[in-house]
């Protein structure tokens, strides 16, 4: 799915701003049918939940409703009028006036309608948007609901962050004309120093396709004719980490001659291959250093803010990182634009969390009934996480920075069913996209001896707690467990493993002398302790800390206004662990660089 952009033939406006806003309970029976009353303004992009000084607003369970007015640009006359909802989470529903247009589930990826007959040019017109937070064992994530002893809705989930809910990204009205360019596939390839390119480009009724690819400096380096096919680029500037070199692909719809529509795309040509151990990027070993991350800032919840990007990705860089996961959902495509101009590599996750009932946030939990059963994870869970799979990688399938589809993080991976469950899922990301490796994010119970997953995988991605919540403040005997399991892996597999969890929560401020869980001096003990050990074990091609920054979460208590498990707290201090991370990630790229890498 493109993303909207204004080039010579498109227009967009962005909706973001005030909304009038109403939970479902204090709104009439057809909120979009009228003037929403309310006093209540919501900004948009943002999560609902931290905004006001409203616990019944916090703890909402169900539907809300966002509603403003726009008015469709007079040029806009002639051209298909289209409103784009990038995130509504988790489920949305779309009202032009009184006319329902759309209904999208899914919290994390965009969904848009052709609005162009309820929406003519020069005309004002009500939105009317409803969000639904509700999470059941049939949602990806999943989740449950019940009904408290004081009779109020409660959502449970098994993920360890915060359910923020809401318009949690842009939402945008853009202009396109009837014919023209509706998607585009590009996979990029090196053969030497030449760069290959195959693209296609879908187009929406009967056009002529030219394409283009022009360099950074804007010169011409490469031409073709038709809907798909390939071009080449002698002597190719590769996109590499570190450095996001990027072209730029113009794909044209033309119709007896004249250019009726014009999309360009940013290209980065690199290639991607999983070789043995090595993870390889233009032909290239890469070590990932950096972390899980999560959507999540003060007052915003999950909200998309240029701000907050723009300085994590500064600290990234400052504390030597190369890579992140987006953890645990995919992530405003503007993280994956910055990733692409910076050289920034990422592990694209679905929101597939929390398919497991014998764990809670990553530690032990109690365990009931199956996992993959009628009444849990069923058909129709895995119709969802399908449909998940299919928009992820309809919407980042262009991304240089996305290396690697990990299509679910800490799954029951032991349990009868779980195969039944993954391979067709494995199987359906390797069709949609055959150009990148796919993983997914291993918990601990599964190990090489009872998993049953990782064949169908390319990377072992494992997430691992020795030290904390296994054998809590003994470090060397996680350093002993953790050396034994990888080595495990190493000779089972045979694959590349990615540590793509480790870390311990801690209380910045808190030291200690000694041993001293939660102290800073033990969360720089903890991720020493276990650098050494992934020094010492060949097949471990990378390392993501848990978690880049303190982060919200559900109330329970073993969490003190959230996971603590950040490097930096929740408003991006450094703890400790930043300045040791630092020096280590900072000297390992000053060797890479030194090696040509
Ligand atoms: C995990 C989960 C992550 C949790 C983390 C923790 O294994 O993948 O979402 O936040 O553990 O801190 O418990």
């Amino acid at each position: 799915m493109l993303k909207p952009i204004a080039t010579a033939t498109r227009e967009l406006i962005r909706l973001d701003g005030l909304w009038r806003f109403a939970l479902d309970e204090a709104a009439t029976p057809e909120p979009w049918s009228a003037e929403l009353a309310t006093a209540l303004e919501a900004p948009v992009p943002a999560s609902y939940n931290d905004v006001f000084a409203d616990q019944a607003i916090h703890d909402h369970v169900g539907w809300v409703w966002y509603q403003r007015t726009a008015r469709v640009p007079r040029g806009w006359a002639g051209d298909r009028v289209v409103l784009r909802v990038d995130a509504a989470t988790h489920e949305g529903v779309v009202y032009v006036g009184g006319t329902k247009v759309a209904e999208h589930v899914g919290g994390y990826t965009p969904f848009e309608v052709d609005v162009t007959d309820l929406a003519p040019a020069g005309e004002e017109v009500r939105i009317t948007i409803g969000v639904n937070n509700e999470l059941t064992n049939e949602t990806i994530p999943p989740g449950m609901i019940s009904t408290t002893a004081a009779g109020k809705r409660k959502q449970g989930y098994r993920h360890d962050f915060y359910n923020y809910a809401g318009l949690a990204r842009s939402v945008i009205l853009y202009a396109v004309p009837p014919v023209r360019v509706a998607d585009l596939t590009v996979t990029t390839d090196v053969d030497g120093s030449t760069g290959v390119i195959d693209y296609r480009v879908d187009v929406t009724g009967e056009a002529e396709v030219r394409v283009a690819l022009t360099d950074a400096a804007g010169a011409e380096v490469a031409t073709a004719d038709g809907p798909s096919g390939q071009m080449t680029v002698t002597d190719a500037e590769l996109w590499r980490p570190g450095r996001g070199y990027l072209y730029e692909l113009r794909a044209e719809a033309v119709v007896g001659g004249e250019v009726v529509d014009v999309y360009e795309l940013p290209v980065g040509i690199r290639s991607i291959r999983v070789d043995g151990a090595l993870f390889l990027i233009n032909g290239e070993p890469f070590y990932f250093r950096g972390f899980g991350k999560h959507e999540d800032s003060a007052f915003r919840g999950r909200g998309f803010d240029n701000v907050v990007m723009v300085h994590d990705f500064s600290l990234m860089d400052w504390i030597g990182a190369n890579s992140f996961r987006t953890s645990h959902y995919p992530y405003a495509e503007e993280f994956l634009d910055y990733a692409d101009r910076h050289g920034i590599v990422v592990i694209d996750e679905t929101a597939a969390v929390g398919l497991n009932l014998g764990l809670g946030g990553g530690f032990h939990g109690g365990k009931s009934e199956p996992a993959y059963s009628p009444t849990m994870f069923n058909g129709n869970t895995q119709a969802a996480h399908a449909q998940g799979i299919r928009e992820l990688i309809g919407r980042d399938k262009n991304h240089p920075s996305v290396v690697m589809w990990s299509i679910a993080n800490e799954p029951d991976s032991i349990e009868d069913g779980a195969r039944e469950y993954f391979a067709p899922l494995a199987a359906l990301a390797r069709e949609l996209d055959p150009s990148r490796p796919i993983t997914y994010a291993n918990e601990y119970r599964g190990t090489f001896h009872n998993d049953r997953l990782a064949d169908l995988f390319d990377v072992i991605c494992l997430n691992r707690y020795y030290g904390w919540y296994i054998d809590t403040g003994d470090l060397e005997s996680a350093a002993l467990k953790l050396e034994a399991e990888l080595r495990g892996w190493e000779s089972t597999h045979g694959k590349p493993i990615i540590i793509t969890e480790y870390g311990a929560d801690t209380l910045a401020g808190l030291h200690a002398v000694g041993t001293q869980a939660w102290s800073e001096e033990f969360q720089v003990d903890l991720l020493r302790t276990y650098h050494e050990v992934f020094d010492r074990v060949e097949a471990v091609i990378g390392e993501q800390v848990w978690n880049f920054a303190d982060f919200q979460t559900s109330q329970g208590v073993i969490r003190v206004d959230g996971n603590k498990k950040g490097v930096f707290t929740r408003d991006r201090r450094p703890k400790a662990a930043a300045f040791a991370l630092r020096e280590r990630w900072l000297a390992v790229g000053a060797a890479d660089a030194e090696a040509g890498k």
